[in-house]
């Protein structure tokens, strides 16, 4: 086994690679930017290195600066979390030959799997159900309106180095098709510096499934059962769970057989996802796959009883697998909410700041991992997520229940954070039958804009309460409509607070 490893990441993933590491023995080595010298990674890891200024591209992204720091750190491995250079088959190369082993799969199975065309070949010569469409670059848009002839409209047109939703439109009928095509064209080229582009037929309220699979280094792989990601906002997923809802153990099997097909076709090694989408008659079809560890890993930890970063860096020491698919129970349920720094009420613009005040949940069947402390001020320079909060139980609505009692312990002052969005989602009827799709979410936030409940009833409750603790106080009507002439601005500040509750309880 490592004796050191280099974590190439920031945040709850590199804190959650940290546990691992002092759990089995390895010492850790995080790095750092400017605005991360307090960062909660930099805390908890044995070595930390600072390796430049804020932008990822001159930090985390730096490829040349982190394999410096595996060389006069004397780090053995690299984990890279996920995000940043986890997909980087450039990075996984360089590590390679720098002598540094890459914990992850190799650069050869990850530029498989990088273009869409690319896999969508390997997958249709290996026989796995894709949606129907095109495994080729387009030509141009006579070729287009072939292949959409050919599948039925609706289409999807995709960016073959796509992700998170760039690149894609969806094509209702012929007339749309050039002036699609050529936004596809533009969006991709400039998000990913490629504008090729391919056809698929449109899936209605598709669910968006993964599978995780782990292989060694020795032919062996295993698949371990579902997740369910369909809780998501502008392809940003938001609450993960396993298992799924809508799936059997004999659907399970299947899935997991075809997932384990994939990842064989692209000689794939370590931990990995195979994502799904899900049609109406529960179809399923392989989307892309994912070659790194995931954001939302711990459900699956949780309902196997595995720990996916101890296996990660086995595998990548070169060990066998422990275990056979036989040996693989899902077990009970858990749900995860991914919290982020951003106000749900006003269009989820990101809430950067200090944390203030932090009161964090824990208690039966609830896991957090947290990149969070109270006093830390949040960076806007990378990724809101702040912390991931896991609720667990025996059933579905324990798992739930969990979550709901754990939701109302968290308190995260400063800063806004998505929390109230969760207490929402899990009180949904919808939900809570499991009836989710992909359209699942937004409706949600349509319907909560149409019949406003709690929050503007809380909201007026809210103002009134002030009202009348301002008529109580006698000193705060002294300062209203003076001038403050200490100039001590908190005090201006509540005065005005306190004459807009009033006008506003009084309106109501
Ligand atoms: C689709 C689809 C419907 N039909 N493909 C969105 C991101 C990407 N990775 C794949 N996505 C979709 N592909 C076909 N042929 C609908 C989506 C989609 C979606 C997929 C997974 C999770 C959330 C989604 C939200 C909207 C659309």
């Amino acid at each position: 086994m490592f004796k050191r490893i280099l974590i190439a990441n920031r945040g709850e993933i590199a804190v959650r690679i940290i546990r691992a590491c002092r759990e089995m023995g390895i010492e850790s080595v995080v790095v750092f930017s400017d605005v991360d010298r307090r960062a909660l990674h930099v805390r908890k890891a044995d070595y930390a290195y600072h390796i430049g200024p804020a932008p990822a591209q001159e930090s985390y992204l730096n490829i040349g600066k982190i394999l410096n720091v595996a060389k006069i750190s004397g780090a053995q491995a690299i984990h890279p979390g996920y995000g940043f250079l986890s997909e980087n088959a450039n990075f996984a190369r360089a590590c390679a030959e720098a002598g540094v082993k890459f914990i992850g799969p190799t650069a050869a199975a990850m530029e498989v799997m990088g273009s869409k065309t690319r896999a969508r070949r390997a997958m249709r010569a290996a026989g796995i159900p894709l949606v129907p469409g095109s495994a080729e670059a387009l030509r141009d848009s006579v070729e287009a309106e072939q292949i959409a002839e050919q599948v039925g409209y609706p289409v999807m047109l995709k960016a073959a180095a796509g992700g998170g939703g760039k690149g894609m439109r969806l094509v209702r009928e012929p007339r749309e098709l050039q002036a699609a095509l050529q936004s596809a064209r533009s969006e991709a080229k400039n998000a990913f510096g490629d504008d090729e582009v391919y056809v698929e037929k449109f899936v209605a309220n598709p669910r968006h499934i993964e599978i995780q699979i782990l292989a060694d280094e020795h032919d062996n792989m295993v698949y371990l059962g579902e997740r369910d990601c369909s809780v998501q906002r502008r392809h940003q997923k938001v609450l993960e769970e396993a298992p799924s809802p809508i799936v059997d153990a004999e659907m399970r099997r299947r899935m997991g057989e075809t997932a384990v097909r994939v990842a064989q076709t692209a000689n794939y090694t370590n931990a990995g996802t195979v994502e799904f989408l899900i049609d109406e008659k529960l179809n399923f079809y392989f989307l892309e796959m994912n070659t790194r560890l995931q954001v939302e890993h711990p459900v699956t930890e949780i309902v196997t009883g595995l720990d996916l970063v101890h296996l990660q860096l086995r595998i990548a020491a070169g060990e066998p697998l422990p275990f056979a698919q036989s040996d693989i129970q899902i077990r009970g349920h858990a749900i995860e909410c991914r919290v982020y720094a951003e106000d749900p009420d006003n269009n989820f613009f990101p809430s950067p700041g200090q944390i203030t005040r932090l009161i964090s949940p824990s208690g039966p069947g609830i896991r957090r991992d947290s990149g969070m402390y109270e006093g830390w001020t949040v960076p806007l320079e990378y990724d809101p997520l702040l912390a991931k909060l896991i609720g667990f139980g025996a059933t579905r609505q324990d798992a739930i229940h969990r979550l709901q009692r754990a939701l109302v312990e968290y308190f995260v002052g400063g800063i806004k954070t998505n929390i109230p969005l969760f207490r929402r989602i899990l009180a949904d009827p919808e939900f809570q039958a499991g009836q989710v799709t992909t359209a699942f979410l937004d409706n949600l936030l349509q319907k909560e804009f149409a019949h406003p409940g709690i929050e503007e009833e809380a909201i007026r409750v809210a103002a009134i309460a002030a009202g009348i603790f301002a008529a109580l106080d006698t000193n705060s009507t002294a300062s209203t409509n003076s001038t403050n002439l200490n100039g001590n601005p908190s005090q201006s500040t509540k005065s005005i607070w306190k004459q807009k509750a009033r006008a506003e309880a009084l309106r109501g």
